[in-house]
């Protein structure tokens, strides 16, 4: 397992801001940090295994299970999608977060309806170049800020952040955002993705800290 921890993980201590966010509880609001988590400044590496070789030349986008219309995109028909741009913040179940992340992608939904998803499906697995996998029940990745990026504050995303293409659920922990993204595959059961099958959590929300099922 290659899990680089080396970049900022704990860069700074969040506590003033936290206690301030917390101010939300009384109002019955959520607070902006999860519980158990501590903010960072840096934007720490994380995965299992090796960076995939991709060439965009080669890149493709496939969709397939309970869908009325299989299909495959290449690099410049994804971009051809609409464009929309959404600021997240993003928590890791290694319980760092990082604010303020400004993203630019294609909506989740707008991938969705292309692929014309059967009503039966219920939860998808989102696919990786290198064989990562991801399952996110369906009515979590509805929204409207659930993208599909490849540019993050600005710049391409970097070759170990998922360039060219990851996803993005900034409400569940952060390895439900498949990075190096190369498919879906939506299904009418839920069956565990990579990290899942080793005991992480179904569902994985931070909030209620759902790390391990
Ligand atoms: N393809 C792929 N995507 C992945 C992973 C992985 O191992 N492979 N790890 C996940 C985990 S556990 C986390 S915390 C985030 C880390 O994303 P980052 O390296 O951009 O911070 O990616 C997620 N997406
Ligand atoms: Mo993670």
């Amino acid at each position: 397992m290659a899990l680089d921890l080396t970049r900022g993980l704990f860069g700074r201590d969040p506590a003033g801001e936290a206690v301030g966010d917390r101010t939300g509880d009384s109002a019955g609001q959520r607070p902006r940090l999860p519980p158990g988590q501590r903010l960072t400044d840096g934007w720490p590496v994380l995965h299992y295994g090796g960076i995939p070789r991709i060439d965009l030349d080669n890149w493709e986008f496939k969709i397939a299970g309970l869908v009325g219309n299989e299909l495959s995109l290449n690099w410049e028909q994804f971009m051809e999608l609409p464009q929309v741009q959404v600021r997240t913040d993003i928590h890791c179940v290694t319980m760092w977060s990082k604010y303020d992340n400004d993203w630019e992608g294609v909506r989740f939904t707008d991938v969705m309806e292309l692929a014309q998803v059967r009503p039966e499906a219920k939860h998808v697995m989102f696919h990786s170049y290198g064989g990562y996998t991801t399952n996110l029940p369906l009515c979590e990745v509805m929204r409207d800020d659930v993208l599909f990026v490849h540019s993050h504050n600005g710049q391409p995303l970097a070759l170990e952040h998922g360039w060219p293409l990851r996803g993005m659920v900034p409400h569940l922990y952060f390895w439900k955002s498949a990075k190096w993204v190369r498919g879906l595959e939506f299904m009418a059961e839920d069956r565990a993705g990579f990290w899942e099958m080793y005991g992480y959590h179904m569902h994985g929300d931070p909030w209620t800290e759902e790390r391990y099922g």
